[in-house]
């Protein structure tokens, strides 16, 4: 077995050997899936997993923009359309200095597990830019968003590729990017994902993908007759997934004692509650600033600058930033503390060597593809109503998005059932890639 995989790994490395991230993404799938695939007569021998590490389709685009002195910037955009074997792309777009074709294809790969999961109708794609929104204007951001859709509007379509918001992408962009495809295509459509509620938008989304994170870890925490009340929960970034991920803790009776950001991260020893989390809110989203300014207003708290939370103690961690945030070293530190539970709100946070620690400390660790399939489930909901024409109260969409994580969890613990162990990441790789390898059997070589 260990030949046959090294073997696959070898070929995909021709291709992708530089492409670090995206070759991760494929490691991190193939000692689940490879010794499957050799056991199931329907599946061995069609190359399917090679089919499904080459991008159906790669977009890559000049995306000029003029900033508010007048000089003319040039930045590269990008769409990577993966996989469309259950549904149209589905995936989010990530404005960020640091995205390249690599980032965007271990996103892309990812995706397309992480939507199989979800049950709906949803294929995998993702797509972005090197733009860098911070200290940018608002008409600066507008612009750029304009130019970018300008390009990108003839490849995206409400049945062919919808994307959504991720890193750097959150309502505002959102807002200037649909309405520069409406302009170009003269069209009222669902071709994006995280509108305002007054033009599209579903209940819930802003709030879904941090909801649906903690939904899944009091899951995991259930199962084995535990909860997250009463428990200190470390989290990590403090943009959208992060912002709700703590709302959702501080509802269920947690304590919530870190945030983050690129500078570095916030302790308040006392919790952050609702009021607090209300400032950090204000001070991401409206004033854009570093979350150290938290200090000004709560002086109590304390800042580590360039640290993560990983050296703190707590029950809970949910890393809620960006990918590779949590090393080897820091799972040690975690499970040193005492941290018994993993739930990853980020996309692949958790380093290969993290991973492999938390499983043979038999810690509660679920991949992001799992539990934080709930941003990308409430934008498959917001597709619904958009075709419906119809709009579900708050309510419905919270309940349908509880009942979708118990359904992924369900799904992992089908696959991922050890001896006295659930390995959610065998299990969620394995049941994701099921829907998916049918479908493209059905489908033939295409
Ligand atoms: P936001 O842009 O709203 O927030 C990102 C947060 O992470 C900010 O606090 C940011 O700090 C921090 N961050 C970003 N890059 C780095 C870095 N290189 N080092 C340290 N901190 C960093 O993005 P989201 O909350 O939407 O996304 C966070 C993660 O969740 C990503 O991995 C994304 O792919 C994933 N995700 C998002 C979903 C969504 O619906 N939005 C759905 C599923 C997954 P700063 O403010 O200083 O930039
Ligand atoms: O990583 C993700 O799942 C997202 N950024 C959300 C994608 C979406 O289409 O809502």
């Amino acid at each position: 077995m260990k030949k046959i995989i090294s073997d696959f790994l070898s070929e995909i490395d021709k291709r992708n050997s530089h492409e670090p991230e995206f070759m991760q993404a494929v490691r991190e799938v193939t000692d689940d899936l490879i010794p499957y695939i050799v056991s199931q007569d329907i599946y061995h021998g069609k190359n399917i997993l090679m089919r499904m590490c080459e991008p159906e389709r790669v977009i890559m685009f000049r995306v000029n923009w003029v900033d508010d002195n007048g000089e003319i910037r040039v930045n590269r955009g990008y769409r990577v359309e993966m996989n469309s074997a259950i549904g149209p792309y589905k995936g989010g777009l990530r404005f960020h200095p640091s995205v390249n074709l690599s980032i965007l294809k271990f996103l892309a790969f990812e995706q397309v597990f992480k939507n199989s999961l979800t049950t709906l109708p949803m294929g995998g794609g993702k797509g972005g830019a090197d733009f860098d929104p911070k200290n940018k204007s608002d008409g600066e951001v507008m612009r750029f968003c304009q130019s970018f859709m300008t390009e990108l509007f003839r490849h995206i379509g409400p049945n062919k590729d919808i994307p959504a918001g991720d890193i750097g992408v959150g309502g505002r962009e959102i807002g200037y990017l649909f309405g520069q495809y409406k302009r170009l295509k003269n069209e009222f459509t669902g071709v994006l994902t995280g509108k305002g509620i007054s033009w599209g938008g579903s209940l819930i989304r802003p709030e879904a993908t941090g909801y649906g994170t903690v939904y899944f870890a009091e899951d995991m925490l259930n199962y084995e007759g535990k909860s997250t009340k009463g428990k200190s929960v470390a989290i990590s970034g403090s943009g959208n997934v992060a912002q709700y991920a703590a709302e959702k803790c501080i509802h269920l009776g947690a304590k919530v004692i870190t945030m983050s950001d690129s500078s570095g991260t916030l302790f308040d020893k006392d919790g952050i509650n609702e009021n607090k989390l209300s400032h950090i809110m204000y001070l991401k989203n409206e004033k854009r600033s570093r979350i150290h300014e938290y200090l000004k207003k709560f002086p109590s708290a304390e800042f580590f600058e360039n640290k993560n939370p990983w050296n703190l103690k707590c029950d809970i961690a949910l890393p809620c930033a960006t990918q590779n945030e949590l090393s080897y070293k820091d799972s040690k530190m975690l499970i040193k503390n005492g941290c018994f539970c993993v739930a990853e709100g980020a996309n692949m946070p958790c380093q290969p060597g993290a991973v492999k620690e938390f499983k043979l400390n038999k810690i509660l660790y679920a991949p992001g593809k799992a539990s934080n399939a709930g941003g990308v489930a409430v934008s498959g909901l917001e597709m619904a109503q958009n075709s419906l024409k119809y709009s579900w109260t708050r309510d419905e969409v919270d309940q349908k998005l509880k009942e979708i994580m118990i359904n992924i969890h369900k799904s992992c613990l089908e696959y991922g059932k050890q001896k006295n162990y659930i390995d959610y990441n065998k299990g969620a790789n394995i049941s994701a890639f099921i829907k998916v390898a049918d479908a493209m059997l059905a489908q033939g070589v295409v």
